[in-house]
Order: structure tokens, then C-alpha cells, then sequence
């Protein structure tokens, strides 16, 4: 049977370099999602100086920011954290949408991995559920698939 080779990330933030890219906008749930982060690399091995936290006003400013972090060459990974929440704006779309597509595109041109933590939601209930209560937390999962890429694209 010939040997199948498989290329998968260990989960070691060890001497990796993460910008966190986090909206101030709906900040009580983004600092839920930093902190879940922080708290997810710190236990699996990244060290708090490596961290650098950046802050944005909202969703809609961090794909700029965000470029200019991947074209910095400071950072291993970018972990973008925010939280779009639809309530009764039709501007929910739009920010939403165009922040998505805006960090698939960096991502895409510089090569550096981004974790796409941002949460869009139909209401505050569902954000706070995702942000550290009955749903998990979303800077946690985007943490991991970030950790994850980082690991993966190195070994190819
Ligand atoms: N920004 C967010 O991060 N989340 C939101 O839910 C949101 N809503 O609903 O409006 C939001 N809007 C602000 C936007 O990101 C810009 O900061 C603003 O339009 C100024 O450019």
C-alpha cells in the first residue's frame, strides 16, 4: 500500500507573532472574544509579548488595517475580532459583507493566514451566546483555525 502523506498544523502558538485586529464597536461582546483568544493562545503555548491587540472603530475599518498588518511583515497571523450585529440597521449588510470579503481578499494577496472572528448576528442575544456563554466563544474558534492555518502553510 503506497504511504499517503498528510500535512496537518500542530497546535503550537509557541514564537508565533498575532495581531489582534478587534472593532471597538459592540465592545462588550469583542472584548469576550479578545479575551477567549488571549486565553486560547496563552494555553497553548504563545507568549503575551507576542500578542499585539490593535483597535479599530468598527467592522468596517479593520480590512485596511488589516492589510497594512499583513504587509508589515511583523506578523505570522492576523485574528480579526468583531461583532456585527443586525438589529434594526440595514447598514448590518453592508458592514458586514464588505469586511468579510475584505479580509478574504488580504488574506488571498499577502498570504498571511487571518482568522475571521467576526460575528454577525441577527440580535445582541446571539452575540452574547456566542461570545462566551451557550455557543462557545468565537474568538476561541477563529483563534484555533488561525493556529491552525499558520501551522499548515508552513509545512508546504
Ligand atoms: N460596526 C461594527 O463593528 N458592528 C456593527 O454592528 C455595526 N453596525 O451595526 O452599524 C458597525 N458599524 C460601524 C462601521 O463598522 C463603521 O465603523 C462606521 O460606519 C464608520 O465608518
Amino acid at each position: 500500500m503506497a504511504h499517503i502523506t498528510t500535512i496537518e498544523g500542530q497546535m503550537n502558538a509557541s514564537g508565533l507573532r498575532i495581531a489582534i485586529l478587534a472593532a471597538r464597536f459592540n465592545d462588550f461582546i469583542v472584548d469576550r472574544l479578545i479575551s477567549g483568544a488571549v486565553d486560547y493562545l496563552s494555553r497553548h503555548g504563545g507568549e503575551r509579548d507576542n500578542l499585539t491587540i490593535i483597535r479599530v472603530p468598527g467592522a468596517f475599518e479593520m480590512p485596511v488595517v488589516c492589510a497594512r498588518l499583513a504587509k508589515s511583515g511583523k506578523y505570522d497571523g492576523i485574528l480579526a475580532l468583531g461583532a456585527v450585529i443586525r438589529g434594526s440597521t440595514p447598514h448590518f449588510d453592508y458592514v458586514a459583507s464588505e469586511a468579510t470579503k475584505g479580509f478574504a481578499h488580504v488574506m488571498l494577496e499577502s498570504g498571511v493566514p487571518v482568522g475571521f472572528g467576526l460575528l454577525t448576528t441577527d440580535n445582541i442575544e446571539q452575540a452574547v451566546e456566542r461570545a462566551g456563554t451557550k455557543a462557545g466563544n468565537k474568538g476561541v474558534d477563529a483563534a484555533a483555525a488561525l493556529l491552525e492555518t499558520i501551522r499548515v502553510l508552513e509545512q508546504i
